[in-house]
């Protein structure tokens, strides 16, 4: 009984520190933004995401989509301020 609570209590304390351990990618303007998504998104296709951007700039651009064929066909339709970069936001509208 005592071990089980001893638990229940280092599993909260875990959780706890994880929130305020939690940083949004310090890229400036929007990384507010970008952590409220990344928080209410599903972690694997922000998990996708993080894997397609490459240089790890908090964008994608077209030769990065190139290993995700799906992705790339709907590239054009995906990218709504058509600056050639898909950015989490526009990512995840699409999905
Ligand atoms: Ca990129
Ligand atoms: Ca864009």
């Amino acid at each position: 009984m005592h071990k089980k609570t001893g638990c229940l209590i280092t599993a909260s304390l875990l959780v706890l520190a994880g929130c305020q351990g939690y940083a949004p990618p310090g890229d400036g303007e929007g990384s507010f933004e970008r952590g409220k998504l990344e928080m209410s998104a599903p972690p694997e296709q922000i998990a996708h995401f993080n894997e397609l951007d490459t240089d790890g700039n908090g964008t994608i651009d077209p030769s990065e989509a190139r290993t995700d064929t799906d992705l790339l066909s709907t590239f054009g339709t995906l990218d709504k301020d058509s600056d050639r970069q898909l950015s989490l936001e526009e990512y995840l509208d699409g999905q």
